[in-house]
């Protein structure tokens, strides 16, 4: 082990190089500690790539490609064409095979900072569920024990984490007994991390001991699963088929054999769900090909009028909604994360507001833009898949996101959701469910993935359901 004296001497000379000596500037003021915690921050940049995109993505804006030539994507809905019957019933079969040979494991990415959300922790262990209040985390896990109910295999699950989070999100685990998983059903491991910059090129510092430093986007997860040896433990299981979503949406159906079989039959590398948008300025990407490859426009980067456009039936010409729902095949991800890979995903630049220290030593937030984040989005491999491939499915079914504190995509309207597909699953199965005038069902209802993981698994529980007594909340979960 160098010293810390060594390492900061091998420091000094490389940063001097770079321009970026301003890191070391408050050196003498430090004590042993944030010494070493300054030295631990600049192991965790890749100066090399930081020289690069200094000159092409902060001194100057990225070269955007034109958006001109986009044409809607071919997609499948989620019920098939009379001629497609045939295919949706081997997709489904072929999919429910792929889960129970152990194929298909679960992935979060969970390394965001959840600002907006205005909670302190990590966003999966916000309580979300409609009556147990079962934070997000335990929704997924229970996923989990839903499929090894239905399937009769427990699949693994990765979780991503990033610097700031990762203790914490492992504790969680821990403290709430791997909500019926063992540890060795989960592998938790960090995403890489990037600085921020000051426009003229220099790296930023949070503190006289700490750089700046954030999450590299969840485009980052790729490079991660590589270098965590996620990849490398998958192949050890014998697991090819990566199910990938956001830990903010507590609808997400983490198996679904529909999906997996589309996947496979068409040998596609990398898959996306999608949903009708909302209204014209949602904010969702949008699944588009671009010069006729497949690819997903950021909402921040699809002109409004493109954004508003209608075809001849007056529906919204650019409507398929991104909701980050993908499946990844672990040798596409092996093949794009290798080194010297032919290529790269793309570095998104955002200029932001964050505290951070003058020449002085002195911390302000400043009330404009004051530095530049780059960040990656795992959307931007979707070009680089072979027949990658579009399926709309129900927003009711599997999107809702807790994003905000309240208003759009907040706790309340993701609570109302879980409540309004429950009621829609009973009723899909036969069973009555009281509704007030507006349509909305008179009693809180939640079904925990562990008892059904959708209408048609619900319909095989029937024998197990209590009778209906509102306003008595309904729920029905397996003991786990
Ligand atoms: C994202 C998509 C948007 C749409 C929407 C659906 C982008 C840029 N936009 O919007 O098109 O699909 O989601 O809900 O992605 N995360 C990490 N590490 C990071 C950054 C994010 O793990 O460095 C995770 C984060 O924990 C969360 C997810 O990625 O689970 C989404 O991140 P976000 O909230 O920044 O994305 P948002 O809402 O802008």
């Amino acid at each position: 082990m160098p010293t810390t004296d060594e390492r900061y001497r091998q420091y000094a000379d490389q940063l001097h190089q770079l321009s970026q000596d301003h890191l070391l500037k408050f050196w003498d003021q430090l004590d042993e500690d944030q010494r070493s915690q300054l030295l631990d921050d600049l192991d965790l940049i890749n100066f090399e790539r930081c020289q690069s995109l200094i000159e092409s993505h902060v001194r100057q804006r990225p070269q955007m490609a034109p958006v001109a030539t986009l044409q809607p994507p071919p997609a499948f809905e989620p019920t098939p064409a009379p001629d497609q019957a045939e295919l949706y019933a081997r997709a489904r079969q072929l999919g429910a095979e792929a889960i129970q040979a152990g194929r298909v494991a679960a992935f979060t990415v969970a390394g965001g900072q959840g600002t907006r959300l205005g909670f302190d922790g990590p966003k999966g262990a916000f309580r979300i569920s409609p009556i147990r209040n079962a934070p997000l985390f335990q929704l997924f896990a229970e996923n989990i024990l839903g499929a090894e109910r239905r399937w009769g295999r427990r699949p693994r699950w990765y979780i991503m984490t990033s610097l700031t989070n990762h203790d914490e999100t492992v504790t969680f685990f821990e403290q709430n007994a791997y909500f019926g998983l063992t540890p060795e059903d989960v592998m938790f491991f960090r995403q890489g991390q990037m600085p921020a910059f000051h426009p003229d090129g220099r790296i930023a510092l949070a503190e006289k001991h700490r750089v700046a430093l954030g999450p590299d986007g969840h485009g980052g997860s790729l490079r991660a699963l590589a270098d965590s040896g996620a990849l490398h433990d998958m192949q050890q299981r014998g697991i090819d088929l990566i199910s990938y979503f956001q830990v903010d949406n507590p609808l997400s159906q983490v198996f679904d054999p529909l999906f997996i079989g589309l996947h496979l039959d068409t040998g596609s590398e990398m898959s996306s769900k999608a949903v009708r948008k909302a209204y014209d300025e949602e904010r969702v990407g949008v699944l588009a090909k671009a010069d006729g490859q497949l690819t997903v426009v950021e909402y921040s980067d699809l002109p409004p009028e493109l954004a508003s456009a209608k075809d001849e039936a007056g529906n919204r010409r650019f409507d398929a909604g991104n909701i980050a729902l993908h499946l990844l095949n672990r040798e596409f991800v092996e093949r794009i994360t290798a080194p010297g890979a032919a290529v790269q995903l793309p570095w998104h630049r955002a200029e932001k507001k964050i505290r951070v220290i003058d020449e002085t030593g002195k911390s302000a937030l400043p009330d404009q833009p004051n530095v530049v984040k780059l960040e990656l989005f795992v959307f931007d491999a979707i070009p680089l898949a072979q027949s990658p491939l579009v399926l709309f499915t129900e927003r009711a079914e599997e999107f809702s996101p807790v994003k905000n504190a309240d208003g759009l995509d907040s706790p309340t309207t993701a609570k109302r959701d879980m409540i309004r597909r429950s009621a829609n699953w009973l009723e899909t199965a036969g069973v009555t469910v009281p509704r007030d005038a507006n349509g909305e069902p008179t009693l809180p209802i939640e079904i925990s993935p562990t008892f059904a993981l959708d209408a048609q698994d619900l319909r095989q529980r029937l024998p197990a359901m209590p009778t209906i007594t509102p306003p008595e909340p309904l729920l029905l979960a397996d003991n786990v």
